[in-house]
């Protein structure tokens, strides 16, 4: 089922989101509820996605080599911000819709937050 998903979504990908409705409405009920959460709510592996002020998941746990992608789908900006004085990684203030990534190359745990936001708060397990 998550293989006819994935091709689902994929084929999907290519249509407005006008129109996932409507194919989604036309494949019946269940077809269709898949197919409408895939629309609204794809979420790719290793993505953080930045919703209502909560980075999600807020745990990530990922092997050593692995690109994390955030995303900010808030309607006001966010950064990514490393927790520790070495600040590993930094992103620039997020504005909706965009994106910043970051490869962790080596073990260990890093915790970070939105410096904007500083009660927002997620972290990364690279084994
Ligand atoms: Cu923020």
């Amino acid at each position: 089922m998550r293989t006819l998903v994935n091709q689902l979504r994929r084929t999907v990908a290519r249509l407005t989101p006008a129109r996932t409705v409507l194919v989604a409405m036309l494949l019946g009920p269940t077809a269709g509820a898949f197919l409408a959460y895939g629309a609204l709510a794809a979420q790719e592996p290793n993505e953080v996605v930045i919703d209502n002020f909560t980075f999600g998941p807020k745990d990530l746990t990922i092997p050593v080599g692995t690109t994390v992608k955030w995303v900010n789908h808030d309607d006001i900006p966010h950064t990514v911000v490393e927790t520790s004085t070495s600040r590993a990684f930094r992103s620039k203030a997020l504005d909706t819709d965009d994106s910043y990534s970051f490869t962790f190359a080596s073990a260990g745990t890093f915790s970070y937050f939105c410096s904007l936001h500083p009660q927002m708060t997620g972290k990364i397990v690279v084994k």
